[in-house]
């Protein structure tokens, strides 16, 4: 396990604004599956392209509805864990933060995270697959068929971005945004290989900030990386957090 160096702990002492990205890995430890880990991610089971695309749902929105509805109905039973929480004690810590996150579970803001962008929406709120209507939070259990819109009749689907879907514009341009103008940026628990938000710390290296990489696993964001801190988020941060404020 990497030791955080003091160097690193005085960057985040001194820093005025720190940015950071999160992935799945963040949530592991709450008993949330990622996506591409070979033996418990999600699409060790299922083919992406098969759910996590609109062609998918046109093909089959039960298929696909199911699968999110199960995946809500387990986030019901999960808490936020201590990577969450370091996060959101970091946001108090520093006078100017931004946490933009690839999750749709919402544990982040659970956990008391404020500043917060989602860039891949939200897994507990559906909209109308064909107006848009945001039709709320959603914690039915699973039906025959997905629910239909009140406004014009298409099924509603989950609120979260699908492969060659947008990204919010609202959520990726403050996220751009601070990855410019950040003197810290902190990628945690992502493999780095879904684009735009893979963009993020490449943009911030650019733009001259220190970036740390946390992860348990070498990624393509690990060489641009100027520390890397190999271990679960919910060690390395709080450790991280704690070597900076005490
Ligand atoms: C730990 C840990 C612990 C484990 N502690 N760490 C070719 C075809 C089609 C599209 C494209 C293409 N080439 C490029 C594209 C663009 C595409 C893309 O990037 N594809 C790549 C796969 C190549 N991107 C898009 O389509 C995006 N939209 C877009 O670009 O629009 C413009 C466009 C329009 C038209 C055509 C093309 C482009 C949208 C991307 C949306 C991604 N959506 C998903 C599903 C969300 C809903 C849901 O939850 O079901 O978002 S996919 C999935 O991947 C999910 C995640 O947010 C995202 C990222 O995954 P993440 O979080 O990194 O998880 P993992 O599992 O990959 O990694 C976990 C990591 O944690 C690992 O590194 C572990 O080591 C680590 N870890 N334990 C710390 N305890
Ligand atoms: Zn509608």
């Amino acid at each position: 396990m990497t030791v955080i160096s003091t160097s690193l702990a005085q960057a985040l002492r001194e820093a005025r604004l720190v940015a950071v990205l999160t992935g799945a890995g963040v949530s592991a430890e709450s008993g949330v599956p990622t996506f591409r880990d070979a033996q418990t991610g999600l699409w060790a089971k299922y083919d992406p392209h098969e759910l996590a695309t609109p062609a998918a749902f046109r093909r089959n929105p039960k298929l696909v509805w199911d699968w999110y509805a199960e995946r809500r109905a387990k986030l019901a039973e999960v808490e936020p864990n201590p990577a969450h929480h370091a996060l959101a004690e970091l946001e108090r810590r520093v006078p100017h933060f931004l946490l933009a996150t690839q999750n749709v579970d919402g544990l982040h803001a659970r956990a008391g995270s404020r500043n917060l962008v989602e860039l891949h929406g939200n897994i507990a709120r559906v909209k109308c697959s064909a107006c848009g209507a945001i039709a709320g939070e959603w914690s039915e259990p699973a039906s025959s068929e997905p629910p239909r819109c009140s406004k014009c009749n298409a099924f509603l689907r989950p609120d979260v971005v699908w492969f060659y879907e947008l990204l919010p514009a609202d959520a990726q341009i403050a996220a751009e945004k601070a990855a410019h103008e950040c003197d810290v940026f902190i990628v945690a628990g992502t493999s780095g290989e879904v684009y735009p938000a893979a963009e993020l710390p490449q943009r911030a290296r650019r733009a001259g900030a220190r970036v740390v990489e946390v992860n348990p696993e070498p990624t393509p964001l690990s060489a641009i990386a100027h520390d890397v801190l190999r271990g679960p988020a919910g060690v390395m941060l709080p450790a991280l957090v704690r070597a900076a404020f005490g």
